[in-house]
């Protein structure tokens, strides 16, 4: 007799050639207008990404963390959540903020300095962006002990890279979560690099595998799959919201561009490895399978990149028309009450600028 095999490490449901793949502990039933749905969010994503990295190189950002490479494993889990769930990013989640509803024009103008957010956390339940590493993990928890008391029938996510888990705070917001139970679902995107540091910098075992040091499930899915990531974060949600507590999802992903605009990835990794991530790209295995399935047309293909095109096009105009903020908005929303510190300094500040010639 031969044993059962035990499923696999990786869970996928959709290989690169877009071949329909099933895994015993992961079901996914999709409507085609529902995978069509998902493929035009991954195009619309990709481009909005490839109009500020161009914006950026033009002088019209200051900077831009790139996704790319990345559009499944956050389409997937952003279109896991309900509107009542609560999504704490970190400084890369385009694609978690489009499925939030964000407007990218918000994203592009906290990158050009001219706000520090620009959107309403609770308006979209898609918090603002953080550049400390992993401190959003511990904010995610306490949300999620919140709304535990609150009884809600919500879950909590966070989203965090593989460098950020050898962070002090993300190893503490496990602890929280775990002894209190709390409805969040830690959604690492290992994109095997952490600026210039490799991924085996950080651990010596797949870093899925941690959760179980904390006491509690930890699961590795394919990140460029994005019906495995969609799957894998509603079940991880589902837990959450029936009290069963935290899951750590690592998505296996790649960073296909550099870790910002001011990075350079050729200093320190060889191009084999971005050729062999290529071929796994997440946009062109749900057109394959699209196409194979006859679940699409070409029309329908032309019709989603003229879409892409104008939304590039518009994004970049509204971009452009941004007006600067006045000098002295920089001493708004510091405190929620008027503060007469504040107010003094702004005075200060105002009569400075007057001393200069306009
Ligand atoms: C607390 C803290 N330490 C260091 C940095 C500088 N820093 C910015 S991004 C980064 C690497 C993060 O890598 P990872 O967590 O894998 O996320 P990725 O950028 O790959 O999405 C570092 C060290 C920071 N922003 N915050
Ligand atoms: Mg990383």
């Amino acid at each position: 007799m031969t044993a059962p095999m035990a499923p696999p490490e990786l869970v996928q449901l959709l290989t690169p050639e877009g071949e329909r793949v099933e895994h015993p502990d992961y079901e996914i039933d999709l409507t085609a207008e529902e995978v069509r749905s998902l493929y035009r969010d991954l195009v619309l994503v990709r481009r909005i990404d490839l109009e500020a990295v161009a914006l950026q190189r033009q002088g019209e950002l200051g900077l831009w963390a790139s996704l790319l490479g990345q559009e499944a494993a956050q389409v997937g889990s952003g279109r896991a959540l309900t509107d009542a769930d609560m999504a704490f990013p970190t400084y890369r989640e385009h694609g978690v903020a489009w499925c939030r509803d964000v407007d990218p024009l918000h994203l592009l103008s906290l990158f050009r300095g001219v706000n520090h957010g620009g959107w309403d956390p609770q308006e979209h339940n898609f918090h603002l962006y953080s550049i400390v590493i992993g401190s959003q993990t511990l904010h995610a928890v306490g949300y999620a002990m919140g709304i535990q008391r609150d009884g809600a029938e919500a879950a909590t996510i966070v989203y965090f890279g593989d460098g950020a888990t050898s962070q002090g705070d993300v190893n503490e917001a496990f602890i929280w979560a775990s002894v209190f139970n709390a409805p969040v679902v830690f959604f690492c995107q290992n994109n095997q690099w952490a600026i210039s540091e490799p991924l085996e910098k950080q651990s010596r075992i797949p870093l899925y595998k941690r959760a179980s040091g904390f006491g509690f499930p930890g699961v590795r899915v394919d990140g460029n799959d994005v019906f495995a990531c969609l799957a894998v974060t509603r079940k991880a949600l589902a837990a959450a919201r029936a009290g069963q507590g935290p899951t750590l999802v690592e998505a296996f992903t790649y960073r296909m561009g550099a870790h910002t605009t001011s990075d350079d990835p050729t200093r320190y990794r060889v191009a084999d490895e971005l050729e062999a991530w290529k071929l796994k790209d997440p946009i062109e295995r749900v057109k394959a399978y699209l196409f194979r399935g006859q679940l699409a047309d070409q029309e329908f293909f032309d019709k989603v990149e003229a879409e892409a095109d104008a939304l590039g096009k518009e994004l970049r105009r509204r971009c452009l028309a941004l007006p600067d903020p006045a000098p002295e908005a920089i001493f708004q929303h510091v405190y929620a009450e008027p503060h007469a510190l504040m107010a003094e300094e702004r005075e200060q500040y105002l009569t400075y600028l007057a001393g200069f010639e306009r």
